[in-house]
C-alpha cells in the first residue's frame, strides 16, 4: 500500500493569538455574543452568579472543504447533567434524547386527532416539564452550541471575555473535550483527498494551550474548574496535577474513560480527594454530578468570600 504524506505538521507550539488571526471566525459568532451579551447583563444586574458550562467533543475537518474530520470522544452527559444540578433540575430533553428509546415511544395516540404521554412515563416527564419551564420563564439558561475546535475556540474567547465583568461570581467548568492536534487553514488540503492515491497519513500541529489565556488574560478573577482525561489509571493524578499547576487555576477533576460516571478524582492546589458513587447510589440511578456541582459551589462561595475581605 502507498501512503500520501500530505501534511507537514510542525512541533512548534503555536500562540493562541496566532490562532485566532490565521482562522476565520464562524459566522454565527456576532449572534451568539449579542445573546451572551443579554444574558450576561440581564443576570448581572440582578446579582446573579453565571456559570459557563462547556460540554461535548469538537471536531477537526482535514480538509478545507470538509468531507472529512477527527472527532474528540464525548457524549457530552457531563456537562449537559452538570446544567441541571445547579438548579437542583430533574434532567430535562438529554434523558429522552440519550434515552435507547425514539422519542415517539413516549407518546400515545388519543384519538384520531389528538396524542398524549405515555403513562408509564407522564409523572417523570412532568416533574421536568415543570422544572424546564421555571428555567425557560427566569431565562437562566442559554444554550450556544459548536461543532468544530475553531467554533469552539472563538467562542469559548467571546463568552469568557464577555463574562470577565462577573468578575468573583462567574464560574467556568470546562468538561468539553476539545481537540489537542488539529491542521492549521493554511496548511489544510482545499478538496477532498482522494482515496486513489492509497493510504493516508496525517501530520497535525499542537492545539494552542488556551487554558493560560483564559486564566491569565480573559478571567483572571473567575473561578476556573477544568477537567482531565485520562484512560491510563496510572497517570490520572500525575496529569492531572501537572495540568494545575501549569495553568494555575483552581481546580482540576481527574476523569478516567471508563469510571467517568462513577468516579472521579478533584485536585487543588493543597488537597486531592476522590468523589465517588456508591454501589447503592448506583442501583438509584444516583448520578456523580449531584455530588460535584454541590462540592463546587461551596468551593466557589469561598472563592467569592476571600475576593470580598481582599
Ligand atoms: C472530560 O474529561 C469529561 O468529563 C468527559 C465527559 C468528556 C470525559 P461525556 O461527555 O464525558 O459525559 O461522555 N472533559 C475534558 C476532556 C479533555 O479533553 N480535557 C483536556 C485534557 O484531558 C484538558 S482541557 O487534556
Amino acid at each position: 500500500m502507498t501512503t500520501t504524506n500530505l501534511l507537514e505538521g510542525t512541533n512548534e507550539i503555536i500562540n493562541p493569538d496566532t490562532y485566532f488571526q490565521d482562522n476565520s471566525q464562524p459566522c454565527s459568532l456576532p449572534d451568539n455574543e449579542i445573546k451572551v451579551k443579554e444574558f450576561v447583563n440581564k443576570h448581572d444586574r440582578a446579582g446573579r452568579r453565571i456559570v459557563l458550562i462547556t460540554s461535548g467533543g469538537t471536531t477537526v475537518p482535514i480538509e478545507n472543504n470538509t468531507v472529512r474530520f477527527l472527532d474528540n470522544f464525548s457524549a457530552g452527559t457531563r456537562g449537559a447533567t452538570s446544567a441541571e444540578y445547579p438548579f437542583y433540575l430533574q434532567p430535562f430533553s438529554r434523558h429522552y434524547t440519550h434515552s435507547t428509546n425514539c422519542f415517539l415511544d413516549y407518546m400515545e395516540l388519543k384519538d384520531d386527532d389528538n396524542i398524549e404521554v405515555n403513562p408509564n412515563y407522564s409523572q417523570k416527564m412532568k416533574s421536568v416539564l415543570k422544572k424546564y419551564q421555571k428555567v425557560k420563564q427566569e431565562e437562566t439558561l442559554l444554550i450556544l452550541n459548536f461543532v468544530t475546535l475553531s467554533d469552539y475556540l472563538f467562542l469559548l474567547r467571546s463568552v469568557t471575555q464577555i463574562m470577565a465583568c462577573l468578575k468573583e461570581r462567574a464560574m467556568y467548568y470546562l468538561a468539553a473535550a476539545v481537540s489537542d492536534f488539529f491542521i492549521p487553514a493554511q496548511k489544510m488540503v482545499q478538496h477532498k483527498i482522494q482515496s486513489a492515491e492509497g493510504g493516508l497519513t496525517l501530520s497535525m500541529d499542537q492545539v494552542p494551550k488556551f487554558l493560560k489565556p483564559l486564566v491569565n488574560n480573559w478571567v483572571p478573577e473567575g473561578f476556573i474548574v477544568s477537567f482531565k482525561l485520562e484512560t491510563d489509571p496510572s497517570l490520572l493524578v500525575y496529569k492531572s496535577r501537572q495540568a494545575l499547576t501549569k495553568y494555575g487555576h483552581q481546580i482540576v477533576i481527574g476523569n478516567l474513560l471508563t469510571t467517568r460516571k462513577l468516579e472521579v478524582v478533584f485536585i487543588t492546589k493543597d488537597s486531592e480527594f476522590k468523589i465517588k458513587l456508591t454501589e447503592h447510589e448506583v442501583k438509584n440511578e444516583i448520578e456523580i454530578e449531584s455530588k460535584i456541582i454541590p462540592e463546587l459551589v461551596i468551593r466557589h462561595d469561598e472563592w467569592i468570600k476571600n475576593a470580598e475581605i481582599k
